[in-house]
């Protein structure tokens, strides 16, 4: 790298870009909630639609949005702007799960290189690197509109027929002059153009699912992300920043940048000496204001004073250029963990925690059952009932860990002083093996889990029972044992094999398994990456430590759950 972290002269030297022969596509479904509702009851479809979680809307339709209606807003606040505005619940979210799911499992399929990453339930980023050189090399360029796009190695038949005179969709700049002349075989254009012919291909794949997105195209997650937001919803963009990224990062606010969080903005006005609100402060600002350098920002933001890690000085400075060498992380098969929660208004008796763990237990469980056995269902319809039996099929993976967390209940006035996660406190026991028995029904092992094992953590956790006064409980499984041959008889490598004929059948091939051990490649030293979780909370309504939204104070508990999702799969319950 040719910055020099310990000379504050060095802060005027354009930073080495980094990763941008990669080509990325992001993927955000529009409305996620409402369209999983919406294709749930197509008559809704055409009138305006809020889906709400206690008094705010988790998200509407772009019918309500014509109409002033905004994500997270409060009910009362939306039927005022649009008295016709149809409500409804979205605080069961195995529906949006398993929608997602399914998503995810098609985009995954069309991937060679395994990396495929999800952020959140709606997002996911595809690096499709491989497929475009492999395109690359098959274009004719003197006769660029009959082109051929193949989506498999050993199937030439299988792809799709587009123009590559043209990029797919919008692009950025939109006075873009490409100079193809002389642009050569392997230019960035060409690879661009190649992904985002690529990204409406499989948008529209979607679309046969029934789900709309917008996407984004570029060269790192950052740009892809931001690409994508330009044109929503049902549209893509790819960025066509041959030379530099800067001019399309300098308008945006700075909040807009993933990795740059409230802590980090608070900061960086104090640096800038700017009282600009949050919206005022762009990222051009930020980048040509002489007193922010890494050297700068690192004495700001890392150490004793901002409490940030080592190199985050270097790292912002690298989003303000748009540099971002963070890999597109390698698909799971199962997930990390998988934990349920719910928040009460203040749980005193133990007959009533004991209640709540049986509920989110049983629930639990059949979560596993989803999540973990192997006989998924490739072609299950977009919203589909959470299974009530007794599960089939062979464990791909069996957790061993078992974890229960418990939070004392904060009351709204009390929001403000304490982070969503105050208090919070866990204990992790083995998980006994009798949860993986198929032939018993989820409501007796929750029974006998509770009994013999959560109880008896809970009570070690809060052991003054005249100080009870739960706000949440949260059962949590983790540290997956995935099965192995060897170990289950070869049922394992058979269920595999089922899972790639399935998806032959759906005509599509499957992706690599990830190699053992991926957790490796999420904990890369690459020094370009965006940290893509921030923290931080503000006033003026509260700013997210996550995701830098400023939501109203009385959202942030519904607001936190639903961020839950995002590490580990974890999934609030309704209450
Ligand atoms: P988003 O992608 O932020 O929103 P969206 O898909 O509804 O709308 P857009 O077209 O702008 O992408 O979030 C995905 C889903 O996550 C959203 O449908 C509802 C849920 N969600 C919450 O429950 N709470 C929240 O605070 C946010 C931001 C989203
Ligand atoms: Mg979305």
């Amino acid at each position: 790298m040719d910055m020099d972290m310990d000379n504050p002269d060095s802060k005027r030297k354009a930073p080495r870009r980094k990763g941008d022969d990669r080509v990325i596509l992001h993927f955000d479904l529009d409305c996620f909630y409402a369209q999983c509702i919406e294709n749930a009851n197509p008559h809704l479809k055409s009138v305006p639609l809020g889906i709400k979680q206690k008094s705010i809307l988790a998200t509407c339709n772009y019918v309500a949005r014509k109409h002033g209606v905004k994500k997270l807003m409060g009910i009362q606040e939306a039927k005022r702007l649009c008295p016709d505005l149809v409500l409804a619940d979205g605080e069961d979210l195995s529906p949006f799960r398993d929608v997602s799911k399914q998503i995810y499992s098609l985009l995954k399929s069309y991937s060679w290189n395994g990396r495929v990453e999800r952020l959140g339930l709606d997002e996911v980023f595809l690096d499709v690197t491989d497929v475009v050189a492999y395109n690359l090399g098959l274009v004719n360029h003197h006769c660029l509109e009959e082109s051929w796009f193949c989506l498999s190695r050993e199937d030439p038949e299988r792809g799709f027929a587009f123009d590559a005179r043209e990029v797919k969709g919008c692009v950025w700049p939109p006075d873009f002059v490409s100079d193809r002349e002389n642009e050569g075989t392997d230019s960035l254009r060409l690879r661009l153009l190649l992904g985002s012919h690529l990204a409406f291909y499989l948008r529209q794949q979607m679309e046969g699912l029934g789900y709309t997105s917008a996407c984004g195209i570029s060269t790192n997650k950052l740009l892809a992300k931001l690409a994508g937001d330009r044109n929503k919803p049902r549209n893509q963009t790819t960025l066509l920043s041959s030379h530099s990224p800067v001019p399309f990062l300098d308008p945006l606010p700075l909040r807009k940048i993933p990795g740059i969080g409230g802590k980090t903005i608070t900061a960086m006005k104090s640096l800038l000496k700017t009282d600009d609100d949050d919206d005022g402060l762009t990222v051009h600002n930020a980048r040509t204001n002489p007193a922010v350098s890494p050297f700068a920002l690192e004495r700001l933001l890392a150490g004793s004073g901002g409490g940030g890690e080592k190199g985050i000085g270097r790292k912002v400075w690298l989003l303000l250029h748009g540099i971002d060498g963070s890999e597109v992380k390698p698909a799971r098969d199962v997930p990390r963990q998988i934990g349920i929660e719910d928040t009460y208004r203040g749980l005193t008796q133990l007959s009533q925690v004991r209640a709540g763990l049986v509920q989110i237990t049983t629930s639990l469980l059949r979560r596993m059952h989803v999540d973990l056995l192997d006989d998924f269902d490739a072609v299950t319809p977009p919203i589909s009932p959470a299974p009530t039996s007794v599960g089939k099929g062979r464990w791909l993976a069996q957790p061993k860990t078992l974890r229960l967390t418990t939070r004392p209940y904060h009351s709204p006035s009390e929001w403000d002083k304490f982070e969503y996660n105050h208090g919070r406190v866990s204990k992790s026991v083995a998980l006994p093996r009798f949860v993986f028995d198929l032939n018993i029904e989820p409501e007796s092992i929750a029974e006998r889990l509770v009994e013999g094992t959560l109880m008896p953590l809970f009570h070690s956790l809060n052991p003054d029972k005249s100080k009870l006064c739960i706000g949440l409980l949260n059962v949590c499984v983790t540290n997956m044992d995935r099965a192995k041959e060897s170990s289950r008889g070869g049922d394992i490598m058979a269920a595999f094999q089922r899972q790639r004929e399935v998806e032959e059948i759906r005509g599509v091939a499957f992706a690599d398994e990830p190699p053992d051990g991926e957790e490796k490649a999420e904990d890369t030293s690459d020094d370009t990456e965006v940290e893509w979780v921030e923290e931080e909370d503000e006033q003026d309504g509260v700013r997210c430590r996550l995701c830098g939204c400023v939501i109203p104070v009385f959202a942030v508990e519904a607001h936190g759950r639903w961020h839950e999702l995002d590490e580990g799969w974890v999934e609030p319950q309704g209450g």
